[in-house]
């Protein structure tokens, strides 16, 4: 029984991945063809493309991305390993560089209605998917993305810009366990779950989504340690620790230092409330709505603690990994 059934979900599988690949760019098709490839975690294939690890629609969006887009010195990008604190620095830098706009006490703060991926666009999920160009000239000063994607493959005028970048850094032990969850949420049901096993021996290789994770946090710690008036390099652990120190930290680097009477009335604690996990769970659009196709809010927030690998890893993979790390 289980063999069939596993059988058939990987025939389904493979049909719909089908079903998608076809839809890519013939460009983009003649690419796969001559990239390493692994079994994904969610889709069949997991393709090796400039170093990383992805699905095949991120590389057509990547490629987009890096012939297509033109980087302000204003502009500021969040740079993160999926599961690593993306919602959540998003949130921070979105109300940090609004608050001019949008009043951080005012009941119709954006973050109150929209998640924090609708208002900071990935540029492999957003902007550059689906082989679309958008409309950038319309966006708000100063423009947020996000993006999943290393240092070493932005493009070239980020690179030379003078455009700032948030890295977000988690224990990848926590990275681990998060993505795995995440994973088994966002599968179809009638896709057998993945086994905690199975993916950990993947992660421990590097192949998951955007990754070898040593990769991608080395690219940005050297260039935040090389050139730190450019790249921020935060640590989830950090924020969860002292987020009113991170949070200034955070608004000097952007640009939007608190004033003295700010601080005193209370700007600081309202944005780490407002944004923090308690309050965003709970909110109707993070527990109902859907803001990058096929995600559910609601799966973006879990625990949101540090340390809960410790319920799921047996000695010999927190061995395993320490190696790795
Ligand atoms: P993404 O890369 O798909 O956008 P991302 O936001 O980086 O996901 O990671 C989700 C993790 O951040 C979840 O961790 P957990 O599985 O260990 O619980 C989620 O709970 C946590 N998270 C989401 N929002 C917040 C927040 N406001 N504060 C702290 N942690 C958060």
């Amino acid at each position: 029984m289980v063999i069939t059934h596993s059988v058939k979900n990987q025939s389904w599988d493979g049909y719909q991945e089908a079903v998608e690949e076809g839809k890519l760019s013939q460009e983009c098709k003649e690419l796969l063809l001559s990239l390493p490839k692994e079994k994904g975690w969610r889709t069949s294939h997991l393709y090796k493309y400039q170093g990383f690890w992805c699905q095949s629609r991120e590389i057509e969006s990547t490629v987009s991305f890096q012939r297509h887009f033109q980087a302000r010195d204003t502009n500021v990008g969040l740079a993160t390993v999926p599961k690593s604190g993306t919602t959540w620095l998003k949130a921070l830098a979105f109300a940090i560089a609004s608050h001019e706009r949008f009043q951080i006490f005012s009941n119709n703060h954006p973050l109150l209605k929209f998640n924090p991926h609708d208002l900071v666009p990935f540029f492999e999920y957003k902007i550059y998917a689906n082989d679309q160009l958008s409309d950038l000239s319309n966006l708000p000063q100063p423009r947020l993305f996000g993006t999943h994607i290393p240092f070493a493959s932005l493009p070239s005028s980020i690179k030379k810009s003078s455009c700032w970048l948030v890295y977000i850094c988690r224990n990848p032990f926590d990275t681990f366990i998060s993505s795995w969850h995440f994973i088994n949420k966002i599968k179809p049901r009638s896709q057998a779950p993945m086994p905690l096993e199975e993916a950990f021996e993947m992660y421990c290789k590097g192949v998951i989504g955007f990754g070898p994770f040593w990769e991608h946090m080395l690219g940005y710690w050297k260039e935040s340690r090389d050139r730190p008036h450019k790249v921020l390099f935060l640590k989830y652990e950090d924020m969860k620790k002292d987020i009113t120190f991170q949070l200034k930290k955070l608004a000097e680097f952007l640009g939007f230092p608190f004033s003295v009477e700010e601080e005193r009335g209370g700007v600081i604690e309202k944005i780490a409330k407002l944004c923090s996990f308690e309050n965003m769970k709970d909110l109707e659009v993070n527990k109902s709505g859907t803001s990058i196709k096929n995600f559910e809010n609601k799966n973006l927030f879990r625990k949101g603690e540090v340390g809960d690998w410790i319920n799921y890893l047996s000695p010999r993979q927190v061995e395993q990994l320490t190696k790795v790390m």
